[in-house]
């Protein structure tokens, strides 16, 4: 079953949103698969966001992930990555949909509060740069049939 990553920023913990945006998750259905907090070391940050190397904004986006605790989480289900990408909204909230997490909770790009695998194989990457072996549980849920047929 697919899986995508999912990181509540530091700003989104500072905040007091890990539980709306865990909630937001549950209630559509999809699966937790693996969860932690952590801060995020300067050089996993740089090599999580290693395709903005270049960006005039990667100094101070690598300052801002590694500024305090994050709330990592793998979740899993039927096209994941790109409904929670979706479910995120645009990356500048001033751009994302209303309802989305960024349009409902952020005002600015650089504090957008939650992070969302772009792709199936980001989100296998990302796993695998967060989480060790044995931290993605495999695990049987009774209301699957009822979620999808
Ligand atoms: P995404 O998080 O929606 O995938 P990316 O373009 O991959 O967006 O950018 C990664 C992160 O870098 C964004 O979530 C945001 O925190 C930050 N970022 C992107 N563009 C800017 C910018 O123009 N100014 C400041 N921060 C930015
Ligand atoms: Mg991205």
């Amino acid at each position: 079953m697919e899986q995508t990553f999912i990181m509540v920023k530091p700003d989104g913990v500072q905040r007091g949103l890990v539980g709306e945006i865990i909630a937001r998750f549950e209630r559509r259905g999809y699966k937790l698969a693996g969860l932690k907090m952590f801060t995020v070391r300067r050089e996993v940050a740089e090599i999580h966001y290693g395709e903005h190397r270049e960006k005039p904004f990667f100094q101070g986006l690598v300052a801002y992930i590694t500024s305090g605790p994050v709330v990592a989480m793998v979740w899993e289900g039927k096209n994941v990555v790109a409904a929670a990408r979706e479910m995120l909204g645009a990356t500048d909230p001033q751009k994302a949909l209303p309802g989305t997490i960024r349009a409902t909770y952020g005002i600015d790009i650089g504090r957008n509060i939650v992070h969302g695998s772009d792709s199936p194989e980001s989100a296998v990457r990302e796993i695998s740069l967060f989480f060790k072996d044995g931290e993605v549980l495999t695990y049987d849920r009774a209301v699957d049939a009822w979620i999808c047929e």
